[in-house]
């Protein structure tokens, strides 16, 4: 047994490698990303030759896995929260089938929206379909959970969903590692050849069974080492701690907490912990990361009894991270707020890196656009979002990964002109190219502008997997090749650029315009790379 200083994201996949797991399928996203990169550079990983390499989105990964716990060996996916909405259909589906060899899904929420659009609480999504989730309140959790969730998954036969939230993906504690890789499962295909075949006369039988199951679920984690009911002197109350809420209760009671606490780390929920809580307080409290999704379904448990407090009677907040003065103040103990912050501290907005060439493209863009007055540009998910502010006020929509294209075309349906479309190079792979599939069919009038830095910047600069074949794909799609360009992103073309925007907005159809030049984070990294081997 070994001790290491590890963030959540690392415990995660060492946990992944010691539990015997044979793969990795993951698209990069925030606080997710460092999971899928820890295993990429571990020696074992290495040795194994574990599957770690990227995939093109989060369904292509979701769907790779599940074909990796098919031929029996055990397979993780990781992703960001909003990766499980383009998940969604095999993960729920997942469930109907179950798995042969063990499967984790681990899916990092943001509450906060450090960097995402939105905060929804992968939880309800274990609950959509119906599987086990874990949460682990600290980074050892996050360990073991993992080292030992393939053996979960393949003793109750169905996915694990683990959610984690952005403090524990990205803090540091010491953690106690089990020392050796466990061996990887041999390959061996499913006992039953229909388990995965969801026809509607097979699937209603795996539905049943998923039902049936249920009660498996709930009794696992009655049972369950992370669940756990820690006794208490004051009953005037009972707390109720899911995942790393529980860190930050006990930060605010070093010496032990007064009041009875249920520690909830697997879900579905203990209803029998629960309801011994419930008989011994005067009143609850749930303290949950996330959307009440605790407290909701309490309030059904319990309906003619206790009150029960928390997100929803607004004694902890509804939106935003937790943390331990947000709970301190909800169980009215007083804390030093910190000082007030000087008033020569501004915000900076964030803006893209000096010399970078979406520069380049925005530059021309917004000097094309400025003509037409402002609405008209439909951008994305990345660096070039910068773009929609100030000085390029290039962009008027961001709502998913893939979805300028298709508002593009929805607008210029709509009798919009001009119409166009700003998106990166990993999220056209990510799921541009479907959209533009369809504008290429119905020969939709739009203009796209792929800004192709040949890496996913915004997470990283992982590799982006059309590296270098961006116009074939185009050409391939179905667009004419002579309304394809690539332009070299660099001032010095900044006059070439702005004709050939003028160039293909006159043009009605689909016309793609690729401004092309490497990241310069990424240019930084690969020389700083070379120069040391
Ligand atoms: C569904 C989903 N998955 C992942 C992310 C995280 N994410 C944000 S932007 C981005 C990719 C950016 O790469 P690219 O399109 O090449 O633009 P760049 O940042 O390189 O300019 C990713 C992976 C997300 N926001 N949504
Ligand atoms: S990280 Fe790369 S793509 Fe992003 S702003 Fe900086 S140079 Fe541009």
């Amino acid at each position: 047994m070994t001790k290491k200083l590890l963030l959540g994201v690392e415990a995660i996949g060492q946990g992944a490698i010691d539990g015997g797991m044979s793969g990795v399928y993951a698209y990069p996203g925030t606080p997710s990303t460092e999971i899928t990169e820890y295993i990429q550079e571990n020696e074992v990983a290495i040795a194994r030759s574990l599957h770690r390499e990227w995939s093109a989105n989060e369904k292509t990964a979701m769907e790779a896995a599940l074909g990796m716990s098919y031929a029996g060996k055990r397979a993780m996916v990781c992703m960001k929260h909003v990766g499980l909405n383009v998940a969604a259909d095999p993960f729920i589906n997942a469930a109907m089938t179950g798995i042969n060899g063990g499967l984790i899904v681990t899916v990092a929420d943001d509450p906060s929206m450090h960097s995402s659009q939105n905060e929804q609480d992968s939880r309800f999504y274990g609950k959509f379909a119906m599987v086990p989730v874990l949460e682990p309140s600290n980074q050892q959790e996050a360990y073991d959970m993992t080292r030992t969730g393939f053996e979960l998954s393949e003793k109750l036969g169905t996915p694990v969903l683990m959610r984690i939230t952005t403090r524990l993906a990205h803090s540091r504690a010491g953690v106690i590692l089990d020392g050796k890789a466990a061996p990887e499962n041999k390959l061996s295909i499913p006992g039953n050849p229909h388990q995965f075949v969801l026809l509607p006369a097979l699937a209603r039988k795996r539905y049943q069974l998923l039902l049936d199951n249920q009660e498996k679920f709930e009794q696992a984690a009655e049972e369950s080492e992370y669940n756990s009911l820690i006794e208490g002197k004051d009953h005037t109350l009972g707390i109720i701690c899911c995942g790393i809420a529980m860190n930050y209760l006990m930060e605010n009671f070093p010496n032990g907490c007064p009041h009875p606490i249920l520690k909830i780390s697997q879900y579905p929920l203990p209803a029998k912990l629960l309801k011994k809580l419930e008989q011994q307080v005067d009143r609850l409290l749930v303290i949950e990361e996330g959307y009440p999704l605790v407290e909701e379904q309490l309030k059904g448990f319990f309906e003619y009894g206790k009150k029960i407090s928390g997100k929803l009677d607004g004694t902890l907040p509804r939106t935003g991270e937790l943390n331990p003065d947000i709970v301190a103040k909800a169980l009215n103990i007083n804390v030093f707020a910190g000082y007030p912050i000087p008033g020569i501290l501004v915000n900076r907005p964030p803006a893209l890196c000096k010399g970078c060439g979406h520069h380049d493209s925005f530059k021309a863009l917004s000097e094309v656009m400025s003509e037409y007055g402002y609405g008209h540009v439909f951008s994305d998910i990345g660096c070039y979002t910068l773009g929609v502010l100030s000085p390029y006020n290039c962009g008027n929509s961001c709502v998913d990964m893939g979805a300028s294209i298709t508002m593009a075309k929805g607008a210029a349906d709509a009798g919009l002109f001009p119409s166009v479309a700003v998106i990166g190079d990993s999220t056209f792979t990510h799921s541009g190219i479907t959209g533009l599939l369809d504008a290429v069919y119905e020969k939709s009038n739009i203009l796209i502008m792929i800004g192709d830095n040949e890496s996913t910047s915004m997470t990283g600069g992982q590799d982006s997997s059309a590296f270098g074949r961006i116009e074939s794909i185009c050409e391939g799609a179905g667009v004419n090749a002579e309304h394809i360009h690539v332009i070299e992103a660099l001032p010095k073309n900044h006059e070439k650029l702005v004709d050939l925007i003028r160039l293909e907005l006159a043009f009605d159809g689909v016309s793609i315009i690729i401004p092309r030049r490497e990241c310069i984070q990424k240019s930084a990294r690969r020389l700083s790379k070379s120069k040391n081997h």
